[in-house]
C-alpha cells in the first residue's frame, strides 16, 4: 500500500501546496482543514491521481479533534507523514493593546493544536517502530519582533515542541523536522489582518517573498531522504530577507 500522509491545515497556502507536491510522489492523503468547500475541491482534484480522505475540525478543541479521528476509517489510521502546518497570526500590535481573543486563537491554534494532532498520530508510529512528523513553526519561532509577540511565542512553542518530540520519539525511529519559513505569500496576512487585503498586500511588496511552492518542495525533500537522514531544524527565507525584522525592500 502507498505511504499515507496527514497534512492539517490543507485548505490554503503551504498545506494545499504540499498536498499538491505529495500527490506527485503517490501518498495516499489525509487532508484537513475547517472549510469544507476546499476540502471538496481538493478531493476532486486530486483523486484522480491518489486516494484523499478529507477530515474538518478546528484544531483548537481536543474534544474535536479526537472524535473526527475517531471516525477515520482504520485503514487510514496508519500514517507515515504527519505535517502539523494549521495555524495563523491573529493581528499585529502592542501587547498591552492585543484583543486577549487573538491571543487564545493563536496559542490554542498552534500550539495546543499540533499536540492534539500528535496525539492521536504518533502511538501508531512509535507501534510500527516508524513515521516522520514535520512540524511548521517559523522564522517567528526563533526571533521576536516587536508587535508579534504573542504570535512568535506560539511559534517559540512549536520550536520546543519539535526538539522534545525528537528526543522522545528517538528510541522509536520517528524523525521529527521543523521547519522555520520567513515571509511566504499565502491568506497569512490576510488572516493576519482579519481581511484587509490592501493590508495583507502591503506585506509582499518590493521583494519576492517565498511562494507556499517553495516550502511544499523543501517539504518534499525532507520526506523523500533516506531513511538514516532526518533534516532536523530547517530556517528557509526569500534572499531578500535576512532575519525577521531585515527585508531588502525595492
Ligand atoms: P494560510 O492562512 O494560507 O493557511 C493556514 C491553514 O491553516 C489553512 O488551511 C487553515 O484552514 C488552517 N487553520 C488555521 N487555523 C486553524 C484551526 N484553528 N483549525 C484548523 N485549521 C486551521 O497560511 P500559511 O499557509 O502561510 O500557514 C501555514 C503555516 O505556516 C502556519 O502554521 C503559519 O504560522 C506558518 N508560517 C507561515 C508563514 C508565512 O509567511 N505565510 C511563515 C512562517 C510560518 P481553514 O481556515 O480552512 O481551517
Ligand atoms: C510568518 C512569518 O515574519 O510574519 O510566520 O512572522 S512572520
Amino acid at each position: 500500500m502507498s505511504r499515507t500522509a496527514f497534512i492539517t491545515g490543507a485548505t490554503s497556502g503551504i498545506g494545499r501546496a504540499t498536498a499538491f507536491a505529495f500527490a506527485e510522489l503517490g501518498y495516499r492523503l489525509l487532508l484537513h482543514g475547517r472549510r469544507q468547500e476546499r476540502l471538496d475541491e481538493l478531493k476532486e482534484k486530486l483523486q484522480d491521481k491518489v486516494e484523499v480522505y478529507t477530515l474538518n475540525f478546528d484544531v483548537r478543541y481536543r474534544e474535536d479533534v479526537e472524535e473526527a479521528f475517531s471516525r477515520v476509517p482504520e485503514s487510514w489510521q496508519e500514517i507515515d507523514i504527519l505535517v502539523n502546518n494549521a495555524g495563523n497570526a491573529h493581528g499585529l500590535g502592542p501587547i498591552q493593546e492585543n484583543d486577549p481573543d487573538d491571543w487564545d486563537a493563536m496559542i490554542d491554534g498552534n500550539v495546543k493544536g499540533i499536540l492534539y494532532v500528535s496525539k492521536l498520530v504518533m502511538p501508531g508510529m512509535i507501534a510500527r517502530r516508524s513515521g516522520h512528523i514535520i512540524n511548521i513553526s517559523s522564522v517567528a519561532g526563533k526571533q521576536t519582533y516587536p508587535n508579534g509577540t504573542v504570535y512568535c511565542a506560539s511559534k517559540s512553542a512549536v520550536e520546543s515542541i519539535s526538539q522534545g518530540m525528537r528526543m522522545d520519539l528517538n528510541p522509536f525511529g520517528v524523525k521529527v523536522t521543523n521547519i522555520a519559513p520567513g515571509a511566504v505569500e499565502t491568506e497569512f496576512s490576510l488572516v493576519r489582518f482579519k481581511g484587509d487585503d490592501k493590508r495583507a498586500d502591503l506585506v509582499y511588496q518590493g521583494f519576492t517573498p517565498l511562494s507556499a511552492e517553495d516550502i511544499a518542495e523543501t517539504i518534499t525533500f525532507v520526506v523523500t531522504r533516506p531513511p538514516h537522514v532526518v533534516l532536523a531544524d530547517i530556517l528557509i527565507f526569500p534572499t531578500a530577507q535576512a532575519s525577521a525584522m531585515l527585508l531588502k525592500k525595492d
